[in-house]
C-alpha cells in the first residue's frame, strides 16, 4: 500500500479507535433516555406471534427513519463540503470598512460547499454542468456568504426567469430523464428562445464545466457587489476564488466513465486530499471599478451576463482560503447548511443587478421549506461565531430557551434591549445610492447585447478548447430529439463562430446557417484554462506493478515521485504484496477490478517478471485509455514490452536511466494533457 492511502488508513483506524474510547461507557437508549435492553428483536406476542402497539422502542426508531429525509434543494442538491480558514494578506480599509478584511493577523473560519447544479443528490459527481462554490465566512460582524458558482456569468438576466430555466434543464417531466445533464430537448430550446444564455452556454460547453477536481476549480461571485468603506464611500466590486493548483479539466470521454466508475469522484478527491494534509487553497480575488466608471465599459456592470475581462480591470489578488478539515457528518453539515446572498457584514452592500435583486428573495424562502421553519440559523453550521439577539420567538424545532418577560421593541420593562446599534457601534447601514424611476416590467437596453462576450471567451480558446467546445455541441445538440430546436440553436450561435456551428450542423445533420458571425475582435488571455498554473503536486499516478518486479529502481522512481507531491499508487491483478528484487515489497493499492485507468491522472507501467497474459493486457487497456485521454504514461523495465506500440508518442516516457525517467516523468505529469496527441492523431 502506497504511504498516502496507509496513512489514510492509520487516521481512519484512528478514529475508530477514538470513537470506541468515547463510546466505551456508552448504553444504547431511547431519546428519552430510557436505556434499551434488546435492539434486535420487536416485541411480540410469542416468538412466532404479531409485533405489539406497545413497542415503543420500535415505534421510535421506525419513526425517526422513516422521516431521516429532507427535500433536497431544488437546483445544487448534490454537493461536497469542508470547513477551513480565510486570511487576508493586507487590509482592505481603502475599500471597504469589512472586519475580516481589515487585518492580516485575523484567520476567519470558513465552510465551503461545493456542488452540481442540475443533478439530483444522488446523481454523480463528473456532469457537465456549472459548480456550486458557496463559502461561508463566520466573521466577527456575523456570517458573509458569497454563494458563487466556477462560471462568472449566468444564463439569465432577470430573477423571475430563474424558475423556467430550471424546469427546462432538469429532468423532463414526462419521464423523469436525462438525470443530471443539459443535453435533452427542453434545456436547448430555453436556450433558442432565451439568447442571453449564449455567453454562459459557451462556458457549460467548454472543459470548464468538467473540472478535473473541486481543488482545480476557479469561483466567482458572478453578479456586482459594492464595497463601502468607513468613510461611506463605494466602490462596485466582483470577487474570485483562485485555485493555487490551477484551474484543469477533465476530457468529456473521461468524465462519461468515471461518472460509472466512481460517481463521488470529485467529494472523495477532496475528501482524501484534507485527510492526507493536502489541504485545498484558494485566494481570493476583487475586480474593482469605482462608482464614477460605472459607463466607463461595453458592458453594463449590473447585467450578470457580463464578466468584466481582468485585462481591463485587474484582478487583486487580496487573501487565501485554505479548507482543511472535512465534515464530521454530511447530514447535519452539508445538507443543512443554509447560504444566502443576502448575509452580508458591514462594508458589504449590494448592487441593483436584477438576478441578485430576486435571489435576496428567494434563499430564506428556500430554507424554510427545505429546513422545516424559521429557525435554521440555530442549526450548528449556520449559527453566527459572534454573538446575535433579536426578538423573533417560537417557531418550528426552536432550540433556544428565551428567558424573560419582554420579546418586543422598543420596550421600557427591560431597558430597550436589545438595542439597535448605530453605525459607529457596528450597526449595518445600508448603502445610500439614490434611486428613481417609473414602475415598469422591463430590461436596460444596455442589458440587450447577447453576443459579444460570448465571442470574447470563444476568441479566447486555444485550438484544443475550441475543439472540445465544438464537440460538446455536437454531443448536446445530437441527443435532442426536435430537428427545430437544433436549427434554433446553430442559427443562434452563427452569431459566435461560424466555424464553430458549421462543424456542429454537419454533425448533427441539420443546414449550414449563412452569415451571421458579429463582429467583436476583443479575446481575454485570462479566460483559456492552457496558461494556468501547473504542477505535478496531487496529481495521481496508476503505478502497474507485477510479481518479480525490480526493486531497487521501482522504489527509488516512487519515492521520487512523492517528492514532487505526486501521489502514486499501486495496481495490480490482486490484493497484498507483492515481491520484487532485492527483498523489496509494495503493497497493492488497487486490483484492476476496483480501480481503472480514468481514475488516474497518469500511468506508469513496471510490469514484472512473473505476470501472465492477463496483466499483460490489462497493463495494455490501462495504457491505451490513458493516451486517448491525453495523459502521461511512463513505462520501466518489463513494463515497456507491455506498451511497446506507444513507444516515441507525445507525452510517452520510457527510459533507462531510473533518474532520468523520474525527471521526465514528473515533468510530463506536471503538463497534466498532451493536447499534441490529438493534432498529430486526428
Ligand atoms: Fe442559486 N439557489 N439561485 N444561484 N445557488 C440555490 O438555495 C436562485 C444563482 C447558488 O450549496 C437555492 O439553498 C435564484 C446564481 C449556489 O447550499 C435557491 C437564482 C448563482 C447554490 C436558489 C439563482 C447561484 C444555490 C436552492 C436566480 C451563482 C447552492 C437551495 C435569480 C452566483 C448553495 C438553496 C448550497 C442554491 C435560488 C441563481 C449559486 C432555490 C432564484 C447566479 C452555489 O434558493
Amino acid at each position: 500500500m502506497s504511504d498516502d492511502r496507509k496513512e489514510f488508513q492509520n487516521k481512519k483506524d484512528e478514529q475508530l479507535e477514538q470513537h470506541r474510547v468515547d463510546d466505551k461507557d456508552k448504553h444504547l437508549t431511547t431519546n428519552q433516555g430510557l436505556k434499551v435492553s434488546n435492539d434486535e428483536h420487536s416485541l411480540k406476542a410469542g416468538v412466532r406471534g404479531p409485533t405489539l402497539m406497545e413497542d415503543f422502542h420500535f415505534r421510535e426508531k421506525m419513526t425517526h427513519f422513516d422521516h431521516e429525509r429532507i427535500p433536497e434543494r431544488i437546483v445544487h442538491a448534490r454537493g461536497f463540503s469542508a470547513h477551513g480558514e480565510f486570511e487576508v494578506y493586507e487590509s482592505m480599509k481603502e475599500y471597504t470598512k469589512a472586519n475580516f478584511l481589515a487585518d492580516p493577523s485575523v484567520k476567519t473560519p470558513v465552510f465551503v460547499r461545493f456542488s452540481t447544479v442540475a443533478g439530483s443528490k444522488g446523481s454523480f459527481d463528473t456532469a457537465r454542468d456549472a459548480r456550486g462554490f458557496a463559502t461561508k465566512f463566520y466573521t466577527q460582524e456575523g456570517n458573509f456568504d458569497l454563494v458563487g458558482n466556477n462560471i462568472p456569468v449566468f444564463f439569465i438576466q432577470d430573477a423571475v426567469k430563474f424558475p423556467d430555466l430550471v424546469h427546462a434543464v432538469k429532468a423532463e417531466p414526462h419521464h423523469g430523464m436525462p438525470q443530471a445533464a443539459s443535453a435533452h430537448d427542453t434545456f436547448w430550446d430555453f436556450v433558442a428562445n432565451n439568447q442571453e444564455s449564449a455567453h454562459m452556454v459557451m462556458w457549460t460547453m467548454s472543459d470548464r464545466a468538467i473540472p478535473r477536481s473541486l481543488r482545480m476549480m476557479e469561483g466567482f461571485g458572478v453578479h456586482t457587489f459594492r464595497f463601502v468603506n468607513e468613510e461611506g464611500k463605494a466602490h462596485f466590486v466582483k470577487f474570485h476564488w483562485k485555485p493555487i493548483l490551477g484551474t484543469h479539466g477533465l476530457v468529456w470521454d473521461e468524465a462519461q466513465k468515471i461518472s460509472g466508475k466512481n460517481p463521488d469522484f470529485h467529494r472523495a478527491d477532496l475528501y482524501e486530499s484534507i485527510e492526507n494534509g493536502d489541504y485545498p487553497e484558494y485566494e481570493l480575488g476583487v475586480q474593482i471599478i469605482a462608482e464614477e466608471d460605472e459607463f466607463k465599459y461595453d458592458f453594463d456592470v449590473l447585467d450578470p451576463t457580463k464578466l468584466w475581462p481582468e485585462e481591463e480591470v485587474p484582478v487583486k489578488i487580496i487573501g487565501k482560503m485554505t479548507l482543511n478539515r472535512n465534515v464530521d457528518n454530511v447530514f447535519a453539515e452539508n445538507e443543512q447548511v443554509a447560504f444566502h446572498p443576502g448575509h452580508v457584514v458591514p462594508g458589504i452592500d449590494f448592487s441593483n443587478d436584477p438576478l441578485l435583486q430576486g435571489r435576496l428573495f428567494s434563499y430564506t424562502d428556500t430554507q424554510i421549506s427545505r429546513l422545516g421553519g424559521p429557525n435554521f440559523h440555530e442549526i450548528p453550521v449556520n449559527k453566527p461565531v459572534c454573538p446575535f439577539h433579536n426578538n423573533q420567538r417560537d417557531g418550528m424545532h426552536r432550540q433556544t430557551i428565551n428567558t424573560g418577560q419582554v420579546s418586543y421593541h422598543k420596550n421600557s420593562l427591560a431597558d430597550n434591549t436589545p438595542s439597535p446599534a448605530s453605525e459607529e457601534e457596528g450597526g449595518y447601514k445600508h448603502y445610500q445610492e439614490k434611486v428613481e424611476g417609473h414602475k415598469i416590467r422591463a430590461r436596460s437596453e444596455s442589458f440587450e447585447d447577447f453576443f459579444s462576450q460570448a465571442k470574447l471567451f470563444w476568441n479566447s480558446m486555444s485550438e484544443v478548447e475550441k475543439d472540445h467546445i465544438k464537440k460538446a455541441f455536437s454531443f448536446e445538440l445530437g441527443k435532442v430529439e426536435s430537428k427545430s430546436v437544433q436549427q434554433q440553436v446553430v442559427n443562434m450561435f452563427a452569431k459566435v463562430s461560424s466555424e464553430l456551428v458549421t462543424e456542429v450542423a454537419d454533425n448533427i445533420g441539420v443546414d449550414r446557417p449563412e452569415g451571421g458571425e458579429i463582429d467583436y475582435t476583443k479575446s481575454s488571455p485570462a479566460l483559456s484554462m492552457e496558461k494556468t498554473t501547473k504542477t505535478a503536486k496531487s496529481r495521481k499516478i496508476g503505478v502497474i506493478v507485477g510479481d518479480g518486479f525490480n526493486g531497487v529502481d521501482v522504489t527509488h522512481i516512487l519515492r521520487e515521485f512523492k517528492a514532487e507531491g505526486a501521489m502514486p499508487e499501486i495496481i495490480s491483478s490482486k490484493l497484498g504484496t507483492l515481491n520484487g528484487s532485492d527483498d523489496k515489497t509494495l503493497e497493492v493499492d488497487h486490483t484492476f477490478l476496483t480501480a481503472d485507468s480514468v481514475l488516474f491522472d497518469a500511468i506508469y507501467v513496471v510490469g514484472g517478471k512473473n505476470i501472465d497474459k492477463e496483466f499483460e493486457q490489462h497493463a495494455y487497456n490501462f495504457a491505451e485509455e490513458a493516451f486517448s485521454h491525453f495523459k502521461p504514461i511512463g513505462a520501466t523495465h518489463e513494463g515497456k514490452e507491455l506498451i511497446e506500440t506507444y513507444k516515441d508518442q507525445i507525452g510517452v516516457v520510457m527510459e533507462d536511466d531510473v533518474n532520468v525517467f523520474a525527471d521526465k516523468f514528473i515533468d510530463a505529469v506536471a503538463a497534466h494533457r498532451h493536447w499534441k496527441r490529438q493534432l498529430v492523431n486526428v
